[in-house]
């Protein structure tokens, strides 16, 4: 697959303010350190299910998650723990999902990104590939018909699940109505163990937006400035009823599909490759060149805050009870209250 281009970048990386600079760094390393949290956990047992990790991507996640704003309303997948984290759902919330505990965000009934806050404008993720985008689809259909000028609806979806039925019948809906809706397609270069070329013959994910008749961007998935600027741009067109957009952000999976996973069907030059293009080691230098970014002795500072904080969330969260079997009846349904889980 193609890697990001080097040189002539569209974006001026002056016109970010020290403000978005500080929240980016904080967020990407957030996703990572979280992340790597989780890892010892799952080593541990303490995890239920999966780790689906985002290592190589946490640019793709932060940057198109920041650019949404309060009001949008966002689908984000097993590889946007960024997005999740950049609208406001915390770590502690997170790992007591990811652990099952029952004062977790599903209360233990499900694990991993499955879960949404509509408080935060989150849509709950589904967990069939390419049937959010069609939930997404549809909220932006919502969104036009209450006539919000200024809400978009946002989704990220895998390479793998743009191959499938609901990504045409969902983009051909949002385009033949003009939808205010985003699609970003994280290629990261495998689905599972299915890579690119196996997936489709055409060689940008980004062209079948021609085919959709709307517009298309391609990003560099791991320059979260870029990232930040091309999905503005998106939800600009989106705003101006210019879209739906479909958006490509090339990248790459730098683990297995999740923990379990050793990825051996990766060719280990390739992860090597791609290694080299570490989205925090090109933020780290991209930082020492901007005159308003926060200095090094800043970054570690974050850095430092950022590991008291997991610390602190793994304490809590630990020793809390997963739900009791008595109470697996209760708050299944919209509507039903949230049983009250007894104490272990
Ligand atoms: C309809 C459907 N088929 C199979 C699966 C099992 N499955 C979950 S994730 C995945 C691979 C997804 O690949 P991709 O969309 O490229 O996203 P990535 O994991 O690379 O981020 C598969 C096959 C599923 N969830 N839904």
């Amino acid at each position: 697959m193609a890697e990001p281009t080097a040189g002539q970048k569209p974006y001026d990386p002056l016109a970010f303010s020290s403000q978005e600079l500080r929240d980016l760094y904080w967020f990407m390393n957030l996703n990572r350190l979280l992340e790597e949290r989780l890892t010892v956990l799952y080593r541990q047992g303490q995890i239920v299910g999966g780790l689906y990790r985002s290592l190589g991507q946490e640019a793709t996640s932060v940057g198109t998650g920041y650019a949404t704003l309060k009001q949008d309303l966002v689908g984000p997948m097993i590889r946007n723990l960024g997005v999740f984290m950049v609208r406001g759902v915390s770590p502690q919330d997170i790992m007591a999902q990811y652990m099952a505990k029952a004062s977790g965000p599903t209360m233990g009934r499900d694990v991993n990104t499955h879960f949404g806050d509509l408080s935060k404008g989150i849509v709950i993720t589904t967990s069939m590939l390419g049937a959010l985008l069609e939930v997404m689809v549809g909220t932006a259909l919502a969104i036009k018909l209450q006539k919000r000028p200024d809400q978009v609806a946002f989704t990220w979806i895998g390479d793998g699940g743009q191959t499938n039925g609901y990504f045409h019948e969902g983009m051909n809906l949002a385009a033949v109505k003009k939808l205010p809706f985003v699609c970003i397609i994280e290629n990261n270069g495998y689905s599972y163990s299915t890579p690119n070329h196996r997936e489709t013959p055409i060689s940008q994910f980004v062209l079948k937006a021609r085919a959709y008749g709307c517009p298309g961007i391609r990003f560099d998935g791991n320059d979260v400035l870029e990232a930040l600027w091309a999905t503005r741009r998106a939800r600009a067109m989106c705003q101006r009823g210019e879209g739906p957009v479909i958006m490509e952000a090339v990248t790459f999976r730098i683990r297995g599909h999740a923990e379990h996973d050793d990825a051996g069907y990766v060719p280990r030059e390739l992860v090597e490759r791609w290694k080299q293009q570490d989205p925090l080691a090109r933020y780290e230098a991209q930082l020492d060149t901007l005159p308003n970014a926060p200095t090094r002795a800043e970054r570690d500072e974050m850095r430092a805050q950022i590991q008291g904080l997991l610390t602190e969330c793994v304490d809590k969260v630990l020793p809390m009870p997963q739900p009791r079997g008595e109470s697996a009846m209760g708050g299944v349904y919209a509507g039903e209250k949230r049983p009250a889980v007894p104490p272990m």
